[in-house]
C-alpha cells in the first residue's frame, strides 16, 4: 500500500522520482486524491515551512522540495479536480510596478500552493489597474504584494489604494526584504509577512 509518510519525506528531501511514483501508486490504489494531498504533499512541505523560519534548510531545499511537489501535482491535479476537492482558499500574487525582483515571491507562490491554495501568479512589474483587474476577473480571496526595492514600495500603496477604490473584496498582504509591518500598517495592508513560510500562516489568519 502507498505510504503517504514515506511521500512526504520525499517531498522534504525534493526526490522528484519517489514524490512521481509513490503518488500514482496511491491513485492506482485507488486512494482519494485529497488525503494524498494533505497526508503526502502538504504534510511535507508544511515541514520545509517550518524548517525553513527555523533556518534549518534554506532556499535552494525549498526550492528543490517545490519543484518535487510540482511534478506529483501535475499527476494529481486533474484527479482532484475530478473528486471536487476544493483548495484552501485561492490568492494571487504580483510584484509591484517596477520591480522586476521575482524570486521571493515565486517561493511564496510556492509556499502557498503547498499548503493547498490556488494561486494565480500575475509576474513582475504589474500596474496597480492590472492588480484590481485580475483579482475582480479571477475573484481571489487575497492579494499579495512583493516588493525589493525602496523605490518601488510607493507602488504597494498606490496598489492597495486602487484595491479599496474598486471597492474588492480582498485581503491584501505585502512582504519583500525592505518591507516591514510598519509600513504594511501604515500603507492600510491586511498583513505583512517576512518569510515565505509567514506568508503561509499570515494568508490562512486572513481568509479567517
Ligand atoms: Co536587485 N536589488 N536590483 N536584482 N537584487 C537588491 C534588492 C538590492 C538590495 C541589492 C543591493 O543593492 N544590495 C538593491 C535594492 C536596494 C534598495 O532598494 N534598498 C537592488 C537593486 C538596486 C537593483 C537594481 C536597481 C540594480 C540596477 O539595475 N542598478 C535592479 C532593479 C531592477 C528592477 O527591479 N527594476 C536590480 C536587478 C536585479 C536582478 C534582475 C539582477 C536580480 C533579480 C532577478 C530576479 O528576481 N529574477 C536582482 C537580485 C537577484 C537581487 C538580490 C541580490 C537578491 C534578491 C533575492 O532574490 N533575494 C538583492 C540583494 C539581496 O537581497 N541580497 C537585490 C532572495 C529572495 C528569496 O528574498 O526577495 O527578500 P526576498 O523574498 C523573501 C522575503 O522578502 C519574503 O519571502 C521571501 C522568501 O522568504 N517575501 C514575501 C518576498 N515577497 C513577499 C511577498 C509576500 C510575503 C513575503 O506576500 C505577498
Amino acid at each position: 500500500m502507498a505510504d503517504l509518510k514515506a511521500l512526504g519525506d520525499a517531498i522534504i528531501k525534493g526526490d522528484q522520482k519517489t514524490s512521481v511514483d509513490i503518488t500514482k501508486q496511491a491513485l492506482d490504489e485507488g486512494m482519494a486524491p485529497g488525503t494524498i494531498l494533505s497526508d503526502g504533499l502538504i504534510a511535507g512541505m508544511n515541514v520545509i515551512g517550518v524548517r525553513f523560519k527555523a533556518n534549518e534548510v534554506y532556499i535552494p531545499e525549498v526550492l528543490i522540495a517545490a519543484r518535487a511537489m510540482k511534478m506529483a501535482m501535475e499527476i494529481l491535479e486533474p484527479k482532484l479536480v475530478e473528486a471536487g476537492v476544493e483548495p484552501l482558499g485561492k490568492a494571487m500574487i504580483g510584484t509591484v510596478q517596477g520591480d522586476l525582483h521575482d524570486i521571493g515571491k515565486n517561493l511564496v507562490v510556492m509556499m502557498l500552493k503547498g499548503a493547498g491554495f490556488e494561486v494565480l501568479d500575475i509576474g513582475v512589474d504589474v500596474a496597480p489597474e492590472v492588480f484590481v483587474e485580475k483579482a475582480k476577473e479571477s475573484g481571489v480571496q487575497i492579494v499579495g504584494l512583493s516588493a525589493l526595492l525602496t523605490t518601488t514600495m510607493p507602488a504597494m500603496e498606490k496598489t492597495i489604494q486602487a484595491i479599496k477604490d474598486a471597492g474588492l473584496s480582498v485581503k491584501t498582504m505585502v512582504g519583500g526584504a525592505p518591507v516591514t509591518q510598519a509600513y504594511a500598517d501604515k500603507i492600510g495592508a491586511d498583513g505583512y509577512s517576512a518569510d515565505a513560510a509567514s506568508a503561509v500562516d499570515l494568508a490562512k489568519t486572513l481568509l479567517n
